[in-house]
This record gives C-alpha cells, structure tokens and sequence, in this order.
C-alpha cells in the first residue's frame, strides 16, 4: 500500500493539508511530491473550497528534501537538481501561490531547507512559538530555492536575507515575526485552534475577492506604480461583477451581516 504523506480532509469550505511523514520531519520525497500535486489539484477543481491550511504532522513543519534520496554512492551519475526543481518543487510553488484563495501555513515545528521557503510561500503564515525557520542549503553546498532567493530578501531586507542563507542558522518563530518573514507567533498549544479559526474566517469571506488582492500583491514586485494602477483597475473591473461585491453593498446598506456565497 502507498504511505499516505500527505493527508487532506475537505470539509465546510476548508482543505487542510497536513504534510505526514513525521520521521524524517515530513521531507519531501519524489511520492510526496506526487500526493501533494495531487492535493492541490483536487483543491482547485472543488469549487466548494475557499480556504487552504497547511500544516505538518509530528514534530516538525519540513525538513525540505528528503536527503536519504540524494547519497550518491561511489562511480554513480550525480542527481540533477536542476530537474528535480524543475519538475517537482517550482510545480509545487507556483500551484500554491496560484491557488485562487488564501493559503493559511501553520508552522508546528521546524521549517528547513524548501520546508522553510514553502511556508513563506503561504499568504498567511503562523507558527508555534517553539517552531524555528532554518536556510538549511548551505549546510550541504545548495541554495535556497523554493522562491527564498526571491522572498526572503523581499520579506526582510537584504542584509538579514544573506544572514540567514549564509549562515544557515536556526531563526526562532518570534524574530521570524518580529523580522516580518511570517504574519504572527503564538502559543504552541493554540496554534491548530488559531489556524482553524482563521481558516473558517476565510471560508466566510469574499473568496474571489480575496484572489484577486493576491493577485495584484503578486504582481507589484515587478511592475511600476504605473503599471500597478492598470493592473488594480483591471482586478477591480472584475471584482466589481462578482455576486460577493453585490452582497458587500446590499449588506452594508440594509446595515446587515453579509452572506458571501465566494461568488
Ligand atoms: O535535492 C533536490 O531535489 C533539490 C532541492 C532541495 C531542497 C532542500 O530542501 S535542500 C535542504 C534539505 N534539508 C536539509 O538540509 C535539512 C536537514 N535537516 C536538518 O538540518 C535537521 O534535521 C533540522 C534542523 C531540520 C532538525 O534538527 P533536529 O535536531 O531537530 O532533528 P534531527 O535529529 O536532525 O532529525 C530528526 C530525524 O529526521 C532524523 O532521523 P532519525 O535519526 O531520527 O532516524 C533525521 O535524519 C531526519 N531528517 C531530518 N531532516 C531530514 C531527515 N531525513 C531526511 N531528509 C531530511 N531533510
């Protein structure tokens, strides 16, 4: 039978993902890979889902790469990661980031190597107050990939981008607040409960919307204010022909709670 590492449950509008390899602290192995793509394919095409949680099973977040898959024995052909990037872990970001509703990470533990750069990937990322984030790469000779060459020096400067990927240290889930690389730190015992109450926040909310506001953050790292401007008057054109626009105003001037539908 096929280990299950990674597991999803849909239910009430959430799809929580929980990563479920838990001895080698849920890295990634090329079956892993498999499930998730499978996860967030199955996610994209149920029209009943408006949010996405992340997590991980055990004591870990990710440990990235599952390195028992990467010893080269003597006289053996080096593994190419450029395809292994290629095919399975640039996939796996841009599905996450491309997913039209919020990504909610619930960091429980440590986050390494692409463990580390998925969970920065996620549009809202909490983490257990004992959780750490660790550039794990040049440990081992790589680099950060899962966009943290992109996103890190984005998130938290320059400075502290080539700190953190050069040294490899571990950065505890408070500074990583503090340094604006997650959305917040809590307790370790609140963390799911926090995570859930989020996520039926989310699956209230105007889903379309939403995707569209990522969307247009998306966009602005590459484009002039100017270009900016044309690209929120294009999203707004179609958030204004959502069924959700509609019942945002009908609701504020009859002085009711809205209903979104996600429509
Ligand atoms: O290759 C490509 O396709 C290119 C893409 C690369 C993407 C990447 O992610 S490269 C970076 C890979 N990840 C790492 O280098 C992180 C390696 N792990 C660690 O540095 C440490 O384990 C942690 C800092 C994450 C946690 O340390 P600690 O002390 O809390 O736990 P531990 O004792 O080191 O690990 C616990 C177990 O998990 C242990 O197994 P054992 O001894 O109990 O049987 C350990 O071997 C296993 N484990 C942890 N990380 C990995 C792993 N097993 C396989 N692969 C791992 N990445």
């Amino acid at each position: 039978m096929t280990e299950q590492s990674v597991l999803l449950d849909i239910d009430q509008g959430i799809a929580k993902v929980t990563l479920n390899r838990p001895d080698s602290l849920n890295s990634f192995n090329v079956e892993m890979h498999k499930q998730m793509r499978a996860a967030l394919k199955s996610i994209r095409n149920d029209a009943s889902v408006r949010v996405m949680l992340l997590t991980g099973n055990g004591r870990g977040f990710c440990a990235g790469q599952d390195l028992s898959d990467r010893t080269v024995k003597p006289g053996a052909q080096v593994p190419d990661l450029g395809i292994s990037i290629e095919q399975y872990y640039n996939p796996l970001l841009q599905a996450l980031r491309d997913l039209p509703m919020p990504v909610i990470c619930a960091v429980n533990g440590v986050a390494a190597g692409a463990g580390a750069n998925i969970a920065l990937a996620c549009d809202i990322t909490l983490a257990a107050r004992s959780a750490s984030f660790v550039q794990a790469f040049c440990k081992i000779g790589l680099i950060p990939d899962c966009g943290g060459t992109w996103t890190l020096p984005r998130a938290v400067g320059m400075a502290r981008a080539k700190g953190l990927a050069l040294l490899g240290g571990k950065l505890s889930a408070e500074k990583a607040e503090q340094w604006g690389m997650i959305w917040q730190c809590v307790e370790d015992d609140a963390l799911q409960d926090e995570a859930m109450n989020l996520a039926r926040h989310f699956a209230t909310q105007p889903t379309k919307g939403l995707a569209m506001i990522k969307r247009a953050l998306h966009a602005s790292a590459n484009n002039t204010f100017e270009e900016q401007a044309l690209v929120e008057r294009d999203l707004q054109r179609l958030a204004g022909r959502s069924d959700d626009f509609r019942e945002g105003v009908s609701a504020f001037t009859e002085k009711r709670t809205p209903k979104f539908t996600g429509k």
